[in-house]
């Protein structure tokens, strides 16, 4: 049973009252779909046409060819190369989506929205060639927000912002053509390369599964990520909380779920209203408290400091509490799920996009023109259905654990250099003298196949034992905040000697929260100016660096972990992508192309065995470098 693995005690109360109840999880269904079809495990199901859907025998017994011929080697790699192309249109959509709101912003029709971060406006413009000496921000937001939706039909060429990769990285793409384009480009040449009867060399469809991918590591998120910061400002290291004991029995509970900060910023700004507070009094609430689930919870956390309810496998157990009075979602990530557990109780839940609908569930669409009349409207309905709550059916877990998020590319300079010292010197300098193993990537989603996140936990402890200092997003960052792990104390009470050094001078935990899934850009940033700075590596794929998303689930996470790849780092997944029913394929993403590109996937589900892969890639590159030995450990601080 899957439930058996969960290990965080707010999920574990919340289940007990689920299975009294008899209210359904998500554990109940996964563990309903056991034992999961193996064919479709090992990527062996084509279903790519109506003479389908066809499937290959993985023992080699049956059928080796689908009607059409397709091989296993066609099938595994098309199915991966469909899927990346859907993660990618995923994070590329919610960058079109606020580059639009910035033409909206531009034309004066963006009811409650400014430019937060006006230097990075400016910065942002130099990059893109748009002039901005003396326009006012309004007028270069518009300029900016037509000239970036511009790259997601654009042709030919190159995306602007992948001109921050290192020139190895570059040249690497263009020899390889794989060098994005134009975003939606990308993502159509996937679905058409993908159609019956087209691509059938499983190398050419790798070809095109990073060229897709790298137009959302450069393109889509790191667009998001720029955007975002802008409009609604860029993160600064701050301290809040996380977990499920953060809703509050007596006040008028909202938890904004989803990816998009736009509308969610706005509801944050309303709950804070003296008017809107006054008529949550006077139903009988003490306030009104706003909390998050999955990336919306991160994008507000790191700008506003907005409590973390918790991450994407605690969005039902959160209205299990029997305390939200309304859940506000936006775009991916929310279970169907949501609005079954929601009849139970007398929470409401409101979608705020047309793409995004949910039978039986109330759209308010986002107009940006009416935001704050939007934001408030929505208030209103969660305190006006804050006396519909059944005081008997509250169950709220005390749980709830302080945290420090907020880092990014940029105020990391500052952390790791000092105030006065904005340079990247002291992490590489701690890198090439041994106190710093190297960085490590902790990131993506938590799935109920592995329990309900605790193998972000356990990886991370071995990581940062061995003195990796990690950086983290997604519902990784969740889950570490939640255990404690996010907290500066951290580094004295885990971290390996050479970690806790710098840690303690510097301030900082051994684990940096850097914002949500689209955030990964940050991480791609930060390398990059690792590089630049020198020393250690001219290139991406020469940084002792490597990534993990031990519990993915999301086609998101594949985009990711595909963008990692091609940019030259190793990413370990739990489960493996699903192609295993092909050899050739396998080897192909696990060793050979680390020969072209410089990354490769390695998968491994246990978590203490897949921190160990990534250590000694790490060391593996410091040897290439020929680095210091480590100054306090030699090979590992703690070996397993
Ligand atoms: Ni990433 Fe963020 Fe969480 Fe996974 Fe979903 S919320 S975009 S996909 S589940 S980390």
């Amino acid at each position: 049973m899957s439930r058996k693995k969960v290990q965080d005690k707010a999920n574990i109360e919340l289940l007990k009252i689920a299975r009294k109840e008899g209210y359904e999880t998500v554990w109940d269904r996964y563990e309903a779909q056991t034992p999961q079809c193996g064919f479709g495990m090992l990527g062996m199901c084509c279903r790519m046409c109506n003479m389908g859907p066809c499937r290959i025998d993985p023992f080699g017994t049956g059928p080796q060819r689908g009607a059409c011929g397709a091989t296993a080697e066609t099938i595994a790699a098309r199915d991966m190369a469909r899927s990346t192309a859907a993660g990618s249109a995923s994070h590329s959509d919610h960058a079109r989506d606020l580059a639009k709101t910035f033409v909206a912003l531009g034309k004066g029709e963006a009811q409650g929205f400014e430019i937060r971060d006006p230097a990075k406006l400016r910065l942002i413009c130099a990059e893109y060639g748009i002039s901005t000496e003396g326009k006012t921000n309004q007028a270069i937001a518009l300029e900016l927000g037509e000239r970036v939706l511009k790259e997601f039909g654009q042709q030919d060429g190159e995306l602007v912002l992948a001109r921050r990769a290192p020139k190895k990285q570059q040249d690497i793409w263009r020899n390889l053509n794989i060098y994005p384009r134009g975003i939606d480009r990308e993502v159509v040449e996937t679905l058409a390369r993908t159609h019956e009867g087209m691509d059938q060399d499983y190398h050419n469809l790798i070809q095109t599964t990073m060229r897709v991918a790298l137009a959302d590591g450069w393109g889509g998120s790191m667009i998001a990520t720029e955007l975002s910061d802008i409009l609604f400002g860029s993160p600064q290291p701050l301290r809040a909380k996380a977990n499920l004991g953060v809703i509050k029995e007596d006040e008028v509970n909202i938890i904004i779920h989803g990816h998009e900060p736009t509308l969610s910023d706005v509801i944050v700004t309303a709950a804070r209203d003296p008017e809107l507070l006054k008529l949550a009094k006077e139903k009988g609430a003490k306030g009104i408290t706003v909390a998050g689930i999955c990336c919306t919870a991160n994008e507000n956390l790191i700008r506003r400091g907005v409590p973390v309810a918790g991450n994407f496998l605690q969005q039902e157990l959160a209205i299990l509490t029997g305390a939200i009075e309304a859940m506000i979602v936006d775009i991916q990530c929310i279970m169907p799920g949501v609005a079954q557990a929601a009849r139970h109780f007398h929470t409401k839940v409101i979608s705020t996009s047309p793409k995004a609908s949910i039978p039986g569930v109330e759209t308010i669409a986002l107009e940006e023109a009416r935001a704050v009349d939007q934001a408030k409207e929505i208030v209103k309905k969660a305190i006006a259905n804050f006396p519909n709550r059944d005081k008997s059916k509250v169950n709220i877990p005390k749980e709830s654990m302080e945290l420090v998020a907020g880092f990014t590319a940029e105020n990391i300079f500052y952390h790791l250099g000092g105030r006065f010292r904005g340079s990247y010197k002291p992490l590489n300098e701690n890198i090439a003298n041994g106190r710093i193993r190297g960085v490590a990537g902790v990131v993506g989603c938590d799935n109920p196949k592995m329990g309900s996140g605790s193998h972000h936990i356990a990886l991370v402890k071995e990581l940062i034992k061995n003195d990796c200092l990690v950086v983290q997003t997604g519902c990784a960052a969740i889950e570490c905040a939640k255990e404690g792990l996010l907290r500066p104390e951290t580094a004295y009470e885990m971290a390996g000697e050479g970690l806790q050094e710098v840690c303690k001078a510097v301030g900082i935990p051994p684990l940096l929260h850097m914002g949500a899934c689209v955030d990964n850009s940050r991480i791609l940033i930060a390398c990059c100016e690792m590089v630049r700075e020198g020393g250690i590596g001219k290139g991406l794929d020469e940084l002792p660096v490597a990534g993990a998303a031990i519990e993915w689930m999301a086609e998101k996470a594949m985009a990711i972990g595909w963008y990692f790849v091609a940019s030259g780092a190793l990413v370990v997944f739990g489960t493996p992508l699903k192609v295993a029913g092909s050899e050739a394929v396998t080897t192909y993403i696990t060793k050979d192309i680390e020969k072209i590109v410089g990354g490769r996937w390695a998968f491994e589900i246990d978590p203490v065995k897949a921190a160990h892969i990534m250590i000694d890639h790490i060391d593996s590159k410091r040897k290439a470098l020929k680095l210091a030995p480590m100054l306090y450990t030699q090979p590992y601080h703690v070996s397993t």
